[in-house]
């Protein structure tokens, strides 16, 4: 498979393209990464340096590629983290051109906008570009439980919200347009303490996976989930299976980095568990 990625770079750390490329070389896919910023770490730390790439720099890199005739072997589009609010437009544009040379290729929105713990971490006019530029193209969605909320102006989704609650949010976005939604960091009524889960959504039916909680938080997770996930749906075509996988590698990469002491992810040391996902989690149709 052939990815092209839009999104962040940092030189130390993993969120962005720094968590998203590896998984996807380790799976076998080409990637071409695309850069939206080039920044040292994640904000998370409150600090960081280095630049935004300017909207029209980003589309003279994705335009040099289709240059070289790739859009036509490109399966799949992939963003996340996106800067500033004009890269939408960009993305939605490389969306238009690969789908013009592969009308099979698919495009992954991972809407990176910030979680329940942090609340927004982007600027504030990135949100609205996703509803209504970037989302309505996309085949497949990838919003935490927190995102999916901001999206759907259900700012109630939270703990206390059900999976009925959480399903109807997931039907309004798949209304403006991705087929597949899957909605991470869920977090529910009804669901054990210890636990997180991953719901997958598609016009076929409904999945849903617990993991144990792990008592951390590690920016570039939902990054690695996003990837893996494109790509292992792309390889099955199975939701369900996409999903087992998906979250047996994150579950295993987030295991290690805790085990570490480290803050950043210890994609490197885990990448066995990427390649070979052991699926130990049942994946249940609700
Ligand atoms: O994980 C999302 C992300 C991506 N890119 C950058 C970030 C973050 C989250 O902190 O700072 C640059």
């Amino acid at each position: 498979m052939r990815v092209l990625s839009i999104q962040s770079h940092v030189a130390y750390g993993h969120v962005g393209n720094s968590a998203a490329v590896f998984p996807l070389q380790r799976l076998g896919h080409e990637v071409w990464p695309v850069l939206t910023v080039n920044f040292s770490n994640h904000t998370g730390y409150g600090a960081w340096r280095g630049p935004l790439i300017a909207a029209e720099d980003v589309a003279a890199v994705i335009t040099g590629i289709g240059e070289r005739g790739a859009f036509e072997s490109c399966d799949a589009i992939l963003s996340g983290y996106q800067g500033s609010p004009e890269i939408a437009d960009v993305i939605a544009d490389a969306v238009a051109q690969v789908k013009a040379a592969n009308p099979a290729a698919t495009y992954t929105c991972d809407p990176v906008m910030g979680n329940a713990t942090s609340g927004c971490f982007v600027n504030p006019a990135i949100p609205p570009k996703y509803v209504s530029t970037v989302i309505p193209v996309a085949d497949v969605l990838t919003p935490n439980q927190f995102e999916l909320g901001f999206i759907t102006d259900h700012d109630a989704l939270s703990r206390t919200s059900s999976l009925d609650d959480i399903l109807s949010a997931v039907d309004e976005v798949r209304a403006l347009g991705p087929a597949t939604v899957l909605v991470t960091s869920v977090d529910r009524e009804g669901a054990a303490d210890d636990t997180i889960e991953m719901l997958a959504v598609t016009g076929d039916g409904a999945w849903l996976v617990s993991t144990p909680r792990l008592p951390m938080k590690a920016n570039g997770s939902g990054d690695i989930t996003a990837a893996l996930f494109t790509a292992h749906l792309k390889e099955t075509g199975s939701p369900a299976d996409a999903l087992a996988r998906t979250a047996s590698s994150v579950f295993a990469v987030l295991q290690e980095t805790l085990d570490s002491g480290e803050r950043e992810l210890r994609l490197i040391a885990a990448q066995g568990a990427i390649a070979d996902p052991a699926c130990e989690f049942e994946v249940e149709q609700v």
